[in-house]
């Protein structure tokens, strides 16, 4: 028989857990983190007791204060937070060294190469999950899976505090509710369940191009491939030297958008996500500056890109005098998979996928940012790109 060797693990109500650890008195009680009912802003968590009065997160205070007028409202302390989740994943990196974190409470480990994985591999999540448990003093649940979503929604299945295997992944796939699948938008959902439409299995059944669209794509891509084989130092970039030394911010600025442009459809055109921007600038007499920074989820999208690239390039346009003699970005931490997280803004990866679809159809040229249009006073413009002097693409 094979042996699943993806896991899941994500600590059980993380914020709210922390919040109880703290303060033996909130044990039992439905604990609220996010702030105060009367203020604005959202639910970041709930611990499983108040969650039975339907807080969820993202839900707003006000409508967590109604549904749950006797919880106990926290405003949560990040920096708490972060600190157990470093220690979190450290702890599980003694198990392998195959661990990706996807998020502030999460991570899936690559138990392929794992020597005990075809004694139990059953027992090894055991002992990571007890470990676990016992190190950072909260509860989680952990899933096992073939693929990263078998393993994932394994972990739902087991939460809160359970461990749960899945043995025949495409079988439990097919029976999940619709709702279970990350990446299946609300919109999406509504559409189908007006055809009547609950299931994986139904689904695929009725209408076979649609599955294939949605669900497999995540299960096939996901389940070929063991967890960490992903290419994880891969990286993408792309840089000109201007034909004279630049002076002129805005002009520098117009560079660095055609070419986190180009990097952003690139990613979407190869189904990428971009976890890290870095920004390099040479000045007039060759001295070379690079700073990067992370990106606050995987992303293809051209404004998450784009407003960390001009950040960095400020930063390393204050270091010296102008002129400028070359600018170039660069996205690392490239994955070909991401866990949708309830809380990202898919707006702007919409508007992205939207405008590389018109530059595919009508080309390149066909649809600019206005900071990008400043380059036709320089540059010929054709129907897929404009010239620059020198371009540079590595891949
Ligand atoms: P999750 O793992 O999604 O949720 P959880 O740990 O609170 O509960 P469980 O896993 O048992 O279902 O998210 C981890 C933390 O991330 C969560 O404790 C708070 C934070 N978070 C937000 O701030 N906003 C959100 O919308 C979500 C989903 C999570
Ligand atoms: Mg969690
Ligand atoms: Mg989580």
């Amino acid at each position: 028989m094979k042996t699943p060797f993806v896991l899941h693990i994500d600590i059980d109500a993380f914020f709210a857990a922390v919040e109880v650890m703290l303060n033996p008195y909130l044990k039992g009680k439905p604990v609220i983190v996010g702030g105060m009912p009367d203020e604005r802003g959202v639910v970041s968590t709930a611990s499983y007791e108040a969650r039975k009065y339907g807080v969820h997160s993202g839900m707003a205070l006000r409508t967590a204060g109604q549904k749950c007028p006797h919880g106990i409202f926290v405003r949560g302390r990040y920096h708490v937070y972060s600190r157990i989740s470093e220690k979190f994943i450290a702890c599980l990196t003694r198990f392998s060294p195959r661990v990706e974190a996807v998020s502030i409470d999460e991570a899936y480990i690559d138990l392929s190469g794992n020597r005990y994985l075809h004694s139990s591999v059953y027992a090894l999540a055991e002992k990571i999950k007890k470990t676990v448990e016992r190190e950072i003093g909260l509860s989680v649940s952990v899933g096992l899976g073939f693929s990263r979503l078998g393993a994932k929604l394994a972990t739902e299945a087991a939460k809160p505090g359970g461990l749960f295997m899945v043995a025949d992944e495409k079988t439990f796939i097919s029976n999940l509710t619709l709702e279970k699948i990350p990446g299946i938008g609300n919109h999406t959902l509504l559409i189908l369940q007006a055809m009547g439409i609950k299931r994986v299995k139904e689904l695929e059944r009725a209408y076979p191009a649609i599955w294939k669209r949605t669900i497999a794509p995540h299960f096939y891509s996901q389940s070929r491939y063991p967890a960490a084989r992903e290419a994880k130092t891969k990286s993408f970039s792309r840089e000109t030297t201007f034909p004279e030394d630049i002076t002129d911010r805005d002009m520098i600025v117009s560079h660095l958008a055609y070419l986190v442009d180009r990097l952003s459809v690139y990613l979407i055109d190869h189904d990428y996500f971009a976890g890290r921007v870095e920004v390099k600038a040479r000045f007039s007499d060759f001295s070379t500056y690079t700073k990067r920074m992370p990106l606050e989820y995987p992303t293809y999208s051209y404004n998450n890109i784009w407003s960390k690239a001009l950040f960095l390039l400020d930063q390393l346009i204050k270091k010296k005098k102008l002129p400028l003699r070359l600018v170039g970005v660069k996205v690392e931490d490239i994955a070909s998979q991401r866990d949708l997280l309830p809380f990202i803004s898919i707006r702007s990866e919409q508007l992205s996928r939207g405008v590389s679809d018109i530059k595919r159809r009508f080309g390149f040229s066909s649809i600019f940012t206005a900071r990008e249009l400043l380059l036709e006073k320089i540059y010929p413009v054709e129907r897929d790109a404009i010239v620059l002097k020198t371009a540079s693409l590595t891949k």
